[in-house]
Formats: C-alpha cells, structure tokens, sequence
C-alpha cells in the first residue's frame, strides 16, 4: 500500500462513513477516517489468522481477564502493520500531522494497574508469536473514573471514553449468552437444576488484536451487559416512563464501571455479577466453538488453555464443572478433572487483603449451584489429599485464591521473587499438597509499544546499530553491549534522552502550564497510590531535601524534577491523603524562589497508558521503592530500564531480576530485603528509633505536622503523620536513611553525564529478557501446551 493508496482510503471512508468533506472534517473525523482505513488492512490479517486456525484446529488460549488496559489502537495497527510512513505521508498531503492525529485518540481506559496493562502486553505478543488465542473482558461503558484535582485532592470523574465512535471494536449480534443470577436448585432425573431469577444478556465485541508485521491477529472478545427483554411497554403506556427503562438500566449496570466501590454491601454484589457475568459467557463461548469443531468432552483440555487473570474470574473453576456436570452429565470426578486440565491461574499479589474472599451468603443467593459445587469440590479436593488442612470455605466465607489454585493444574507467581513467597506464604498448605503446580513466569512488557513506538528517536539508533530484529527478538539488545564503550554511540544515546525530554518538557508547558528545565534529572514515580509502593516514602525525602537546600542554597545542588502520577482506589482513603500531600507539597516548593531551581515536584493528573508513553521515554530515574515482598513483580520497572531510566529501588518483585541483568553497578538498591522486613516489623518502636536515628527524617515529619505544607488546616496531615511514627506498617521510617543515601549517589552520578549515559544506556542493553515475548514462550511451554500457527 503506498501513501497515495491510503490517502485516498482515508477520504473514501470519510465520505461514505462519515459523510463528511474534507472541507469541514475535524480532527476527530480524520482520526476515525484514518483508524477505518488502517482497520480494513487489519481484518483482512484478521480473517486469514481466524481461517488458518479454523483449518487447524489447535489448541486454543483463553485469556479471562477483568481488565484490558489497552490505552490507544490506532498508533499500535499502525506501527504493527508497518504503514507508518504511509501514513505520514498521506495525511501530510491532506496538510494534517500524524501524531496529532493519533493523540486524538481517547485512551481505552478499560483496566487499573499492572494487571491490566501486562494483560494488553500479553494480548500483543500473543499475537506476534502467532498463537491462537481470544482475550475475554468486560466492555465496560465507562471504564475506571478519570482523576483531576480540585484544591489537590482527587476527584473522581466517569471516563466516558465510547462516547465517541469507537473504531476498534465489532459487535457481534449473533454472539449472546444468557447469563443468570439467584433463584433456586432443584432436582430432576437425579440431576441438579439451577434456575437464575434474575437474566442478563452478555453481548459479544469483538477488537482484533494484531501483532508485528501484521502476521498474525487475534480476538479481544468483550462483554456488555444488556436487558433480555428492551423495555416494559406496558408500564411505558401507563406514563411511568422511568420504571419501564428500569430492566435495562439495571442489566447495563453490570458492564458500566470497573472497580465499583466495594465497600458497600450494594458494590460487593455488583462485582460478583460482574465477575460471573464475564466468566460464565467466556465458558460458554469456549465451550460452543469446541462443541462445534466436533471433540469429545473429555479432550476439552487438549483444545482449550483457559487462563485466569487473577481471582476475579475463579469462579470459573465451579461454572465450568457445573456446565459439564450439572448441563452436559459428565460424572463429578471426570467433570472437576477435565476443568482442571484446562483451567490455569496467575496470582498477581501476596497482600491477604487482595486475595478475593466472598461471604457465603452472598453467594449463595447469587449463585446458589456454585456454593453446592464448591462444597462438593472441597469434598473431592479432601478425599484426593488426605491430612489436607486447607479449605476452600472459612468463617462464613468462600476463598476465591483456594478455590483458583485448587482448579488449576497450574498457578504461576509473575517474578521469582513472588512464586517463592507464595510458596511459603499465602500458598504455603497447598504448595506443600502440590508441589509442582506452582511455576514462575516473570511478567514481560511488549517492545513494539514500550520502546518501538512510545520511543522512536532510541529505537532508531538501536536499529541503526544492531538491526532491527531487536523488535521481536528483544535479547538482541545484548548486542548493543560492544558499543557501551563507544563515545559516539554514547553520545547519540544521551542526545536522543535529551531530545525525549524537551518534547516531554513542551508537552508539559503547552498541556499543563508548568516549565521544566530539560537538564534536570527527571525523577519518576507513576503507578497506583498505595502505601506499599510508598509514594509517601518519596515525598517525604522530598520534603527533607527541600530542608536542607533551603538550608544551603549553594552547595552545588543537582536539579531535580520529581514527577508522580497515579490514581487512588475511590474507597482507599490513606491513598487520597498521600496524593493531597504531594499535591500540597508541590504547591509550596515550586512557589519557593530559593529552593525551586533545584527542586520541583509534578503530579499529573488522570495517570493512563498515554501518560506513561509520553513520560518513560522522558525519565531519568524509575522509582520503584515498595516495602520489600508486596510488590509481586512491577511491569513499569521494566518499560523504565528498557527506556535508559536506571532503577532507584528494593528488593521487591522484579526489581530483583532487572538488577541481576543490567548489573548492581547500574541500579541504585536500598533498603531491607523482605526477610530483614519481617524481622523489622517485630522491633519494638522500629518507627521511632528510626526517626530518632535521622534528623532529616525527624524534620520532614515535623514540617509536615506542623502545617508546613497546609497553612490553612494545621492539622491536615496528623492522620498520615500518626501512622508513620506509630505503626508504619510498610515501614517507611526505617528505609527512610537508606532511600535517602541512595538517592545522593542516584545525583552524584547523574552530575557525571558520561558515568550516567552509560549506565543508562547498559539498562537498555541488558533488559532483552524484559519482553512479553519471552513471558508468553513461558506459559506456552510451561503451562497451555500450545504451538505457534502461521496465517497465510
Ligand atoms: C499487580 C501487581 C504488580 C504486577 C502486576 C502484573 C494486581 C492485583 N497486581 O506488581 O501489584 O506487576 O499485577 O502482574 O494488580
């Protein structure tokens, strides 16, 4: 396809599609136009990968995940099916930019944090290495709230990113399932019958997902929610016009948000719903293509590879023994074995708060049948391993962690520090009844997103001095080693750094109104507000280093920008103080004519995968500074190192593996490892020794108490300054001098730019491992049993 070629698709669709003229077009309408004319090269990759397995038939992956952050399509179909230049070329002749064109776009904001990203990572690669599979997820209609600020707290807004044309996605009208909820079990020929009182209809969208060189595509196959029956017009008639809306507002209410409140007892059955909703569809779905390609339901596991992304979608385990059982009369044993050989789990976190737990009688009124199975599994479970300890129920709850690890044939931690610890903690009992089900896949980042496209000016010299196999090879980044010591390449590496960081600089003054200077070290913390991954840590050396510049203005300060961005949960109320904190920090120190040469603080807001494509090429420092054994792995580590961003950092997740690869030499470590935590924790006032032991640290909580940072409410920060000398669980305090003491030698080498450069520049030379790529190898070798295809 040549630029002309494309050009002219570009303003046939935007005419017959859109029905407009170039003459009135707007940004928007260019951006569908382009989107609907790079999507018709997409489906025909599409239909040749769907006929190339239809004629296989192989052993398919089913990727069950609550989210999808996918963030933006356009630039990814671009870059993939390779029609960049084109592209440039044919709205360059229509007088439009393509970047400003592909920036129009509003981001799929259909997922949270790292679970969600690694999952679009995932759908990415899977597509590269040409292996079958389907992503299934909810469509949700508003996806996670959109984050501003007012007076630096955060307020929650509904991203209402479909309410423009969205040109990724197909519904499928021939593609429903039924989904019910609550009613009653009965009998019937010996048989349990189930009949839900309450139905929805799970209505099919389908967004192909497209790999590099456009040679193989799958499907993204999302859920909405819709009414079984339109409205009731009958009561529409009596004039109660409202009432007879009520069945669809209610059925649409499953597929509206992600992440409800759950803090009420309204929101914790709403994410039940959800959860069955999508699982119980995905199942459904998997089970009517296997039916139909004709296998025996025995051989369900030699076709079907069903992941399930976390807990949220455990409930497959009892649905799916319950549709060979209960539906299809596979005896109990065969029908729990069968699931079992097709189902998988990733655990994604070892915090006890996060393993989903769900009160028995909500699940009962729920899902009445399943409560039943999940007993008869336990039952089945105690007879298979007897003096077995663990159980599936406890204290009036049903334990969604046990309930996916009993079902699976294999349960995978995402770094090697984390599958260690889930053996000898959360999964200790069942580890010790299975030794061999527990594998580790260390997460992975796509290349094609993360380096190939969020940063093209790196990318460039890559492929100017290895070739650009790196792209779906990412280990050959290893080859970049020799040049390591080459000053000419060295230069073109801290060039291509400075340059990212002007664009992200203007990008900063034009969208935000804030000037940075370029030549100050861009310190970056973005990722979900927790007190785990202790961005309180981070401000609170700010504050200490705002003290003692103001102190000593002319000790030859390295400037610094520190930049945070991420959402807080809208029930995690800790989490919003942390954010008000820095915002309120940032306020007084960026105001300060003497210290704000050297240090100023940012927080963006409404933290999304654009964001972070804008900002990582652009860092110079990867903060990822967690209470060592929480972080299960981090994703956004790696996307920094492959960038040049060396790591300040724990022990924690995979913080470990990075450090190991590009070198200690080249990764600021600090701080307790997880074990010295444990140990820590058990100290007696460790906060308060802590604090006694560092002025600094001493002086930073004062000013803080004291109002330093909110003039007008004294007393804002008594709350967080309390939980910091008191009971710090994550043990902020005691890494506090640690944290400090590394981030002086992060700016000491930082102020020696060749030392820098080339440390830089070593993280992307030695961070090849990092790729998807190589994860997705993993599970297909380790864990689905599944083979490559080629499409035609
Ligand atoms: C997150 C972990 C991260 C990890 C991602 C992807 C959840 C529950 N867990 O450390 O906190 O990188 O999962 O595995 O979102």
């Amino acid at each position: 396809m040549t630029a002309a070629d494309l050009r002219d698709a570009i303003l046939r669709h935007l005419a017959y599609e859109l029905g407009t003229d170039p003459g009135h077009a707007t940004l928007h309408d260019w951006r569908i136009a382009l989107s609907l004319a790079v999507r018709d090269r997409l489906v025909d990759r599409w239909f040749a990968a769907n006929s190339a397995t239809r004629a296989a038939q192989p052993k398919r992956v089913y990727y069950l995940s609550m989210e999808f952050l996918i963030g933006r399509l356009l630039e990814d179909a671009i870059v993939n099916l390779r029609l960049e230049d084109q592209a440039r070329g044919a709205l360059a002749d229509l007088g439009l930019e393509l970047d400003a064109v592909v920036q129009n776009e509003p981001d799929a904001a259909l997922g949270n944090g790292g679970l969600g990203r690694l999952a679009a990572c995932f759908m990415e690669s899977l597509a590269t290495i040409g292996c079958p599979a389907f992503g299934y997820g909810i469509r949700y209609e508003n996806g996670l709230f959109r984050q501003s600020f007012q007076d630096g707290r955060q307020v929650e807004e509904p991203e209402d990113w479909l309410s423009q044309f969205h040109a990724w996605e197909f519904e499928r009208r021939d593609v429903s399932q039924e989904i019910r909820f609550g009613g009653e079990v009965t009998e019937k020929d010996g048989r349990a019958v189930w009949t839900g009182a309450e139905a929805v209809i799970a209505a099919a969208f389908d967004t192909p997902i497209i790999g590099w060189k456009g040679r193989w595509a799958n499907t993204l196959r999302l859920w909405s929610a819709q009414p079984l029956h339109g409205f009731d017009l009958a009561r529409f008639n009596r004039g109660e016009y409202a009432a007879a809306a009520e069945p669809e507002a209610t059925a649409r209410t499953i597929s509206r948000v992600l992440y409800p409140d759950d803090t009420t007892g309204q929101g914790k059955e709403l994410r039940l719903k959800q959860e069955y909703f999508f699982t119980a569809a995905s199942l459904r779905d998997i089970l009517r293509r296997f039916e139909e390609e004709g296998g025996a339901l025995a051989d369900l596991p030699k076709k079907a590879a069903i992941q399930l992304n976390d807990t949220h979608p455990a409930i497959a385990g009892p649905e799916l023994v319950r549709l060979l059982h209960d539906e299809r009369g596979m005896a109990l044993d065969e029908a729990i074995a069968t699931a079992r050989g097709c189902l998988s789990y990733t655990n994604h976190t070892l915090m006890p708060e996060a393993l989903e737990r769900w009160s028995e009688d909500l699940m009962t009124r729920l899902l009445p049948r399943h409560m039943q199975l999940i007993e008869r599994i336990d039952e089945v479970h105690a007879a298979e391993m007897p003096g077995r300890r663990v159980t599936l129920r406890e204290h009036g709850e049903v334990k969604m962690g046990e309930i996916a690890f009993t079902m699976a044939h294999k349960v995978n931690g995402v770094s090697a520090l984390h599958t260690d610890l889930m053996k000898e903690t959360v999964f200790a009992e069942l580890h010790r009844l299975h030794p061999d089900r527990i594998v580790n896949e260390t997460n992975g980042v796509t290349p094609r997103r993360w380096v190939l496209s969020a940063n093209p000016r790196l990318s460039r010299l890559i492929t100017d001095v290895i070739g650009e196999g790196w792209v779906d090879d990412l280990e050959q980044l290893h080859q970049l080693e020799a040049s390591l010591s080459d000053p000419g390449f060295l230069d073109a590496y801290a060039k291509a750094k400075r340059e990212n960081k002007e664009e992200f600089a203007d990008w900063l003054a034009a969208e935000q109104g804030v000037r940075v200077d370029p030549e100050a070290l861009f310190d970056v913390q973005i990722k979900r507000i927790h007190e785990y991954k202790r961005q309180h840590l981070n401000i609170l050396e700010t504050v200490a280093l705002w003290r003692e510049i103001k102190a000593n203005p002319g000790a030859g300060w390295v400037p610094r920008v520190k930049i945070f961005a991420g959402k807080a949960a809208p029930g995690y109320v800790f989490a919003k103080e942390i954010i008000h904190l820095i915002n309120d920090v940032a306020s007084v120190l960026n105001a300060d004519p003497v210290t704000s040469p050297y240090l100023k603080v940012l927080f963006l807001p409404n933290y999304n995968v654009s964001l972070a494509e804008r900002l990582i090429p652009a860092a110079d420092l990867s903060e990822q500074i967690s209470t060592a054994g929480k972080e299960a792995s981090g994703t956004g580590n790696m996307k920094f190192a492959l960038n040049g961003a060396p790591t300040i950092g724990t022990l924690d997740g995979a913080n470990v593996e990075i450090r190991e690869r590009v070198g200690a030499r080249n990764f600021f470590l600090f701080g307790m490892t997880a074990a010295e935590v444990e140990a820590r924790r058990a100290v007696p006032d460790h906060a308060r020794l802590a604090i006694q032991a560092d002025p600094r640290l001493g002086g930073a909580l004062k000013a803080i108490s004291q109002g330093a940072f909110s003039p007008k409410d004294r007393h804002r920060y008594r709350g967080v300054v309390a939980n910091l000398t008191g009971q710090d669980y994550f043990l902020v305090c005691s890494d506090f001098t640690a944290y400090w003491d590394a981030q002086r030698r992060a700016e000491a080498a930082y102020a020696d730019p060749e030392v820098w450069h080339r440390m830089a520049a070593c993280n992307t030379a030695r961070s090849g491992w990092f790729s998807s790529d190589r994860t997705i190898r993993g599970y297909m070798g380790d864990i689905w049993g599944t083979v490559p295809l080629v499409a035609e």
